[in-house]
């Protein structure tokens, strides 16, 4: 850790054990600081939260805290990638200034997170599920984290007391179990906590509980209006990604499909058969879960492999957008029922009251949208991620808000909830105006993006982009140097590229120019980072091109 930091949080400590102390007898009756719940998952669209849409699925618990709190209509992230989203939540503070730009180099520990802030104020801290960070969290009592991006059953943890730990069971249930262990019977009951309760789904590759594949497998789903889109009116990232549902997903780790059906079908190997991430998840399972697998998902090979030769490729797409979301959508099954079991505890142990309940995604991601599945474009569903914040007595019930907010805000947010004093480089706002209502005190009109992770799987290409309310501008760069405007008011579905219409000749020179001052406001000079330029002219993307 850098001395200013190691020095800023000495002070942090020394402040609150001074300057808290008395409070915290209070405490003890009154409970004044609260407690914060932060529950996040792992590429949770919001199209897939019947408090945003309930098109697609049902989530009774999770809309509980929108219909109990304040629903954000416009909450985005600036990076819509896993540990690059993470490492913005924990510092404030964007990828550029934080260090992890992309999912491969590893978390720059010298960073102050917002948890280690909370410890040294006297709070208890804890994380339970996934990280991806390539090193353990700093400032938690407690934790017990997934290895990378873990598995869907009988998952391995990282445990701060015990090391590598083997888990039974599904990864969802187990993660609540944790963390309903350690508010119970763990946790100084005396001191306020800071949990964060981490979901590994809905994550690909989409392996649900039993009793929820048991249901999905028989649903079917309603099309996006944009599944059979061909990309025209938008440059050449949109063309290149390799996201597209009927295109690259893997017919065995993605679409269940088993090696005797790709055989019989005469699917040659290597056409994303990927039968290695088949193994990977099935040889994890005990006989009985893998005979109960088998049990759901072989007929549904048997009825594929009977239509097969009748499909053509629209056929072919429709089938495997609904075998995925009957997975995605069955993984989400558990999160919701699970965000239930904590709900109640809450309410149960009277702890509802004075916490407050946070529940969010990493990113979006595209359920079928523009053919897609994944995230990482500035486009809506990937750059939009959803929010919903309870807090009884300071937040009023059912309210739904339409400003801009990001994961940028949270460490801000839940510092500023616990009177906590933010250190000044964090680079977002707390949202606290917005929860008790002061909306007009809110001045942000645009925010910032900036995808980096390129080349690398999915192929989606580096860009940042200035985002307001009525429009959006993305500049390409790296192997392109391309721009896109979005007119969002009129063309919802972004299916058209107005950066060369005459009529946007003022709106693009007045977001060109805002795009320059906001990389100015965050800091962010550089499109080329060098270490990442060495990778590219290293690799296999480059030597091919
Ligand atoms: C894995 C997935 C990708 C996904 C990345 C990043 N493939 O590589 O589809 O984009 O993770 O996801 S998989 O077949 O191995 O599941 S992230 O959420 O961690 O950023
Ligand atoms: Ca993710």
């Amino acid at each position: 850790m850098k001395y200013s930091n190691l020095l800023l949080l000495l002070f942090i400590g020394t402040f609150f054990s001074c300057a808290v102390q008395p409070q915290q007898t209070a405490d003890k009756k009154t409970s004044k600081r609260p407690n914060i719940l932060f529950i996040m998952s792992d590429d949770h669209a919001y199209q897939a939260i019947s408090a945003y849409d309930n098109t697609l699925t049902s989530t009774p618990n999770i809309d509980r805290l929108a219909d109990e709190g304040m629903k954000f209509n416009n909450a985005c992230v600036t990076n819509s990638i896993c540990a690059p989203s993470r490492a913005v939540i924990l510092t404030g503070k964007h990828s550029h200034i934080n260090g992890k730009t992309d999912n491969n180099f590893p978390f720059n520990k010298d960073n102050v997170t917002f948890p280690q802030i909370f410890q040294a104020a006297g709070y208890q801290t804890a994380m339970f599920g996934k990280l991806h960070f390539g090193n353990n969290p700093k400032g938690f009592d407690q934790f017990k984290i997934l290895i990378g991006q873990g598995h869907y059953y009988n998952p391995t943890f990282i445990t701060k007391n015990e090391g590598k730990k083997d888990y039974q069971g599904y990864v969802t249930d187990i993660v609540t179990d944790m963390t309903l262990d350690w508010l119970d019977k763990e946790r100084d009951k005396e001191k306020p906590f800071m949990l964060m309760y981490l979901h590994k789904a809905p994550h690909r590759e989409w392996l649900p509980a039993e009793k929820h594949y048991k249901e999905f497998t028989k649903k079917t789903f309603k099309e996006p209006e944009t599944l059979f889109d061909d990309y025209k009116g938008r440059g050449t990232a949109a063309h290149t990604a390799e996201m597209n549902i009927l295109k690259h997903m893997n017919w065995a780790g993605d679409s269940k499909l088993y090696p005797a059906t790709m055989e019989a079908l005469g699917i040659p190997e290597g056409s994303n058969w990927d039968y290695k991430a088949f193994n990977k998840e099935r040889d994890r399972m005990t006989d009985e879960q893998r005979e109960a697998w088998d049990k759901v998902y072989m007929p549904v090979n048997k009825e594929f492999r009977e239509k097969f030769a009748t499909m053509d490729e629209k056929a072919l797409m429709k089938w495997r957008y609904q075998r995925y979301m009957q997975d995605y959508l069955g993984t989400i099954a558990s999160v919701d029922e699970n965000v239930g079991r904590v709900l109640d505890y809450l309410d149960e142990k009277d702890l509802a009251d004075n916490t407050m309940v946070v529940y969010t995604s990493d990113q979006g991601f595209y359920l079928g949208e523009h053919g897609w599945f994944d995230k990482r474009f500035a486009y809506n569903e990937s750059f939009k991620t959803p929010l919903l914040i309870r807090w009884p007595n300071k937040i009023k019930p059912g309210i739904t808000n339409e400003e801009m907010v990001q994961n940028l805000d949270f460490a801000q947010t839940f510092l500023a909830a616990a009177e906590i004093e933010a250190p000044s480089d964090m680079q977002g706002e707390s949202l606290m105006l917005l929860l008790t209502g002061n909306d007009a005190e809110w001045d942000r009109e645009a925010v910032y993006y900036h995808y980096y992770e390129y080349p690398s799987i999915h192929m989606v290409k580096r860009h940042y982009a200035i985002i307001t309310k009525e429009y959006k501008l993305i500049h390409y760069y790296y192997d392109v140097d391309e721009w896109e405007l979005f007119d969002r008011k009129n063309d919802p579905h972004e299916m058209k590229n107005v950066y060369n219409d005459p009529a946007y000749k003022d709106v693009v020179a007045k977001m060109t120019k805002d795009l320059a001052d906001l990389r100015v406001k965050y800091k962010d000079s550089s499109e080329i980072d060098q270490r990442l330029l060495k990778k590219y002219l290293e690799s296999k993307y480059a030597k091919n091109r």
